[in-house]
């Protein structure tokens, strides 16, 4: 993308209505604009790096095993009156009737609708397990949306729903789930740390929050540090493994990690001195195990291998895709602007000409933004006639991972210089090695 054409209203001040970094950094940034309260326009760059993480989100869903479908965002009321939840929702709820006066509502999750489809289709054990996911626009008309997208009124999630015959079964794919959201999570380059939390609205027995740690996290958390430093890393978890999945998830669930719902002091106060960290956090997502309360109330069963007919088992999980954008800025950024991870950069690498118009310079950036793309990688190649303090300005503010800036000085040497946005480190090297630099990066994400 050249940026000459391209959509990038950035912002020289910063906005007066942005409390936290995440927020200033996207208005500036023009990734978003605020709509209304808590309900934003994805401006092209902040759409590119939504895209990305959605992109992350159904791979790793994919390789779990769970099926992607897509339901719509408005429902019918009469769904969420058989469970019972209608009434319980409250004012987080938006009612509408439509011409017919029939009463709708925009979802603010789907496990009506997912266990509607379900016992519409499924009637046996043989066709289970099964998991579901969509991602899907929500809304919570919360009492009070801050932060940009952190907390909207309209958000974007993945959330997924699991049908299993039994228990045992159901709880794999709760660990499944748990498994597929730390690798997702450390794609994007973030640490979020599994931990005990209260089911809330959705209901349930088992239910772990993930966790960024992040000063400006709407959630005290309490935990061990030793947590911090596990890591799933590149290994190969077979997913139909019960024994396996569940060994991953003794491994992230053992030491004490808590949020204040759920926190015990005595077990806290047991773990070293030195260790006992209290912070907050920004929940990502969370896992919820809730057995038959939706099958029960709504009919879905199956037919089990001995004949019996029993209310499926069931679990939803949640990612929060849209708020992820924001917990990774606050996670990653300095004070030039956002420091995007590879994983979800919103393009791999920016050029910088520093002479537009020089005719050397001009074809060495045309040279090196071809030679990317043969490469599969898409720059955004700054060719605006700017003034280089200006263009290195809105490169550390959108927070391109690598840069290669190009001179007459330099290429009359036959260099160009590549950046690194985390270390600012600086490398001259030819060309042709600038490219297969950022190839090789990108080849090991
Ligand atoms: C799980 C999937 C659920 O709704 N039902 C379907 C379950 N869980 S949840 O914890 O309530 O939401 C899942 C994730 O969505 C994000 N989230 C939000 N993001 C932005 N703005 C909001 N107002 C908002 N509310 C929830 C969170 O990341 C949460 O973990």
């Amino acid at each position: 993308m050249r940026l000459s054409r391209y959509f990038l209203p950035v912002l020289k001040e910063n906005p007066a209505e942005a409390q936290i970094v995440s927020h200033r950094y996207m208005l500036r940034a023009g990734m978003i604009k605020q709509q209304a309260a808590g309900i934003y326009s994805w401006l092209p760059l902040g759409y590119r790096v939504l895209k990305r993480i959605e992109q992350i989100v159904h791979e790793e869903q994919v390789r779990a095993g769970h099926i992607p479908l897509l339901m719509p965002t408005l429902q019918p009321a009469d769904l969420w009156r058989e469970s019972g939840r209608y009434d319980d929702y409250g004012q987080e709820m938006l009612r509408i009737k439509d011409r017919q006066d029939r009463e709708m509502l925009y979802g603010p999750t789907n496990e009506e609708m997912i266990t509607d489809i379900f016992r519409a289709h499924v009637s046996s054990y043989k066709d289970l397990p099964l998991t579901l996911y969509h991602i899907q626009w929500k809304f919570r008309d919360e009492m009070r949306p801050r932060f940009g997208v952190m907390r909207g009124r309209e958000f974007l999630m993945k959330d997924g729903y699991n049908f299993d015959v039994d228990r045992a079964s159901a709880l794999h794919a709760y660990n499944r789930h748990m498994v597929s959201y730390l690798r997702t999570y450390e794609r994007m380059g973030l640490t979020a740390i599994p931990m005990r939390a209260d089911s809330g609205p959705i209901g349930g027995d088992d239910t772990h929050e993930f966790l960024v740690l992040a000063a400006t996290g709407e959630s005290e958390v309490f935990f061990d540090s030793a947590v911090t430093e596990l890591k799933l890393g590149n290994r190969a978890v077979d997913y139909d493994n019960r024994d396996e999945v569940a060994g991953v998830c003794k491994e992230f669930t053992t030491l004490y990690a808590r949020t204040d719902e759920t926190h015990d002091e005595a077990l806290f106060n047991a773990i070293p001195e030195e260790r006992r960290k209290v912070a907050r956090g920004i929940e990502v997502g969370q896992i919820f195990y809730f057995g038959t309360k939706y099958s029960e109330a709504m009919g879905a069963t199956v037919v089990t291998a001995d004949g019996s007919k029993v209310p499926v088992e069931m679990g939803s999980h949640g990612i929060g895709v849209s708020r992820l954008l924001g917990a990774i800025i606050e996670a990653s950024h300095d004070d030039k602007g956002i420091i995007w991870p590879e994983g979800v950069t919103p393009f791999p690498v920016g050029i910088v000409n520093l002479k537009q118009g020089d005719g050397a310079a001009d074809a060495a950036c045309e040279g090196l933004y071809k030679a990317l793309a043969a490469k599969g990688l898409e720059a955004l190649y700054d060719d605006r006639d700017e003034r280089a303090g200006a263009k290195f300005a809105t490169m550390d503010l959108i927070g391109l991972p690598w840069r290669i800036t190009v001179g007459p000085r330099g290429l009359a040497n036959g260099v160009v210089e590549v950046t690194s946005r985390r270390t600012g480190v600086s490398e001259e090297m030819s060309p042709e090695a600038a490219v297969d630099r950022i190839a090789q990066i990108y080849a090991e994400i």
